[in-house]
C-alpha cells in the first residue's frame, strides 16, 4: 500500500513549493511528480490509465487540457478523490468542475500563487501544522511567483529561487524540509548564503561583460539591442533595457540552442508580436522565439559587422541626463553633441559649434535621436567641464 497520494506539479519554484508542502503534510505517503509545462498532460494521462479510485490525486500550478479534464471528471464521478489547484487566468474555465479551484487573486487584491493556495487547502483540511517558517516560505514563493518581490525589493524571495536553480530539485526539497520542520524563522544557512553570494558575484561580472557587447540595429519597425548570451537572461534583459531606454527591446541570442529571448521595458512595445514572426510567443514584456533562418539573417548576420555601443559614463555629478546646463555626448561619426534645453522646455542639439533647427519635445526624445542615428554616448565629467570652459573662453573672445 504505497503511493496513496499523487501530486502532479510544475518544476518551477511555485510548483516545487507545492511538492515540499505535500511532503511535509503526507510524508512518504505522497508521490510527487514534477513537470514542465509541456509534459504535464502526458504524465497525467499516463497516470489516469491505471489510477485507483481510492487514491488521492492533486494537480497544482499547471493546467490540464480538455481531454484530461474529462477523464478526471469521470474518475471523480466514480468517487475518485481529485483536487486541482491553480492560479493562472488561463485555467479559470476549469472552475466549472467541482474538483477544481482556480483563484487568481485574494479579496484584498494580492495575487495568489499555487503554493499559497495549496498551503491554505492543507491548513483548512488539517493536513499540515502551521509554523512561522512555513508561513514565510509560502509568502516568499508567492512574492517571487507574482513579481511582488521586485516591487517590495524582497531579495530573500529572489535568493530562494536562485537556490533552487543551483541544485537538483531533490537536494532543494531535502534542505527545505529540514528548515520547515524546525521552529524559528525561515533563513538560509551559512553554506547556502555562501553559495548565493558567489553566484551573485558571478552574475554581476557576467552582466558587466555583456553590457560592453550590446549592438544596436533596426529590425523592422523597432530598434533592437542585440547581445549573445545564455545565462541570467531575465536580469540581463532587465538591466540592458533600463540602461538603453532608447532601444525598443533587447534580443538575447543563444546560438547553442538556437533561441532568442526578447525583453522590453516599454509599455508601447509588444515583444510577443516580434516573437510571433519567428515561431515564438509569450508575454508583451517577455517572449521567446526560434533563431530561424530569417531571424539569423536579421539578428546575427546583419549585426556582425556592427560595433558594440559605447557605455554611458557612470558616476557623473555634472554631466547628467536632463541637466538644465546642457548634457554632453560624443560619437564616432560626428564628434560631440551638446544637448541644450530651450526656454520653452524643448531640447535642441549643438553639433560642431552649430545649433540645429530641429526641436525635440523632451530629453528622452533628443537622446533617443542621437543614440539611434549616431550611437552617441554620455561623456565623463572631465570632458564636460573642459568643453564648458572652452565654450566660455570662445564666447568671451568673440
Ligand atoms: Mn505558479
Amino acid at each position: 500500500m504505497k503511493d496513496l497520494i499523487h501530486l502532479f506539479t510544475h518544476n518551477d519554484l511555485d510548483g516545487v513549493g507545492c511538492g515540499i508542502l505535500a511532503k511535509l503534510a503526507f510524508k512518504n505517503k505522497v508521490d510527487v511528480n514534477y513537470n514542465s509545462v509541456g509534459s504535464l498532460n502526458y504524465q497525467v494521462a499516463d497516470h489516469l490509465e491505471h489510477a485507483k479510485v481510492q487514491d488521492q490525486i492533486y494537480i497544482t500550478d499547471l493546467s490540464v487540457h480538455e481531454e484530461n479534464a474529462k477523464k478526471l471528471d469521470s474518475l471523480h464521478k466514480q468517487g475518485g478523490k481529485i483536487q486541482f489547484i491553480d492560479h493562472h487566468k488561463t485555467a479559470l474555465h476549469l472552475n466549472g468542475f467541482p474538483w477544481a479551484k482556480v483563484k487568481v487573486e485574494y479579496e484584498d487584491g494580492r495575487l495568489t500563487s499555487a503554493t499559497s493556495l495549496y498551503y491554505e487547502y492543507l491548513v483548512d483540511n488539517h493536513f499540515i501544522e502551521e509554523n512561522d517558517a512555513i508561513h514565510e516560505f509560502v509568502e516568499l514563493i508567492r512574492q517571487y511567483d507574482t513579481w511582488e518581490w521586485d516591487k517590495n525589493q524582497n531579495f530573500k524571495a529572489k535568493r530562494l529561487n536562485d537556490l533552487l536553480y543551483m541544485m537538483s530539485i531533490e537536494e532543494f526539497e531535502t534542505r527545505m524540509l529540514t528548515k520547515l520542520s524546525t521552529t524559528g524563522d525561515f533563513s538560509f544557512d551559512d553554506l547556502e548564503d555562501q553559495l548565493l553570494n558567489m553566484e551573485e558575484k558571478k552574475m554581476v561580472k557576467y552582466l558587466r561583460r555583456k553590457k560592453r557587447e550590446i549592438i544596436q540595429k533596426q529590425v523592422g519597425k523597432y530598434w533592437a539591442g542585440i547581445v549573445f548570451a545564455e545565462s541570467y537572461l531575465s536580469e540581463l534583459g532587465n538591466e540592458l533595457g533600463k540602461e538603453n531606454p532608447h532601444l525598443d527591446y533587447i534580443a538575447m541570442i543563444n546560438m547553442g540552442n538556437r533561441r532568442i529571448s526578447l525583453r522590453t521595458i516599454h509599455n508601447n512595445v509588444d515583444v510577443s508580436e516580434v516573437a510571433g514572426k519567428f515561431e515564438g510567443g509569450g508575454h508583451a514584456k517577455a517572449s521567446g522565439c526560434n533563431l530561424t533562418q530569417e531571424a539569423y539573417k536579421l539578428f546575427v548576420a546583419e549585426s556582425f559587422p556592427l560595433e558594440p555601443l559605447r557605455e554611458d559614463a557612470s558616476n557623473n555629478v555634472f554631466n547628467i541626463k536632463e541637466s538644465p546646463n546642457g548634457v554632453l555626448y560624443d560619437s564616432k561619426s560626428l564628434g560631440v553633441f551638446f544637448l541644450v534645453p530651450t526656454d520653452s522646455g524643448k531640447w535642441q542639439i549643438e553639433n560642431n559649434e552649430k545649433m540645429k533647427d530641429k526641436l525635440f519635445s523632451s530629453f528622452t526624445e533628443v537622446e533617443k535621436y542621437i543614440k539611434r542615428t549616431h550611437a552617441a554616448w554620455l561623456v565623463k565629467d572631465e570632458e564636460y567641464v573642459s568643453f564648458l570652459a572652452e565654450n566660455f573662453r570662445k564666447l568671451r573672445t568673440k
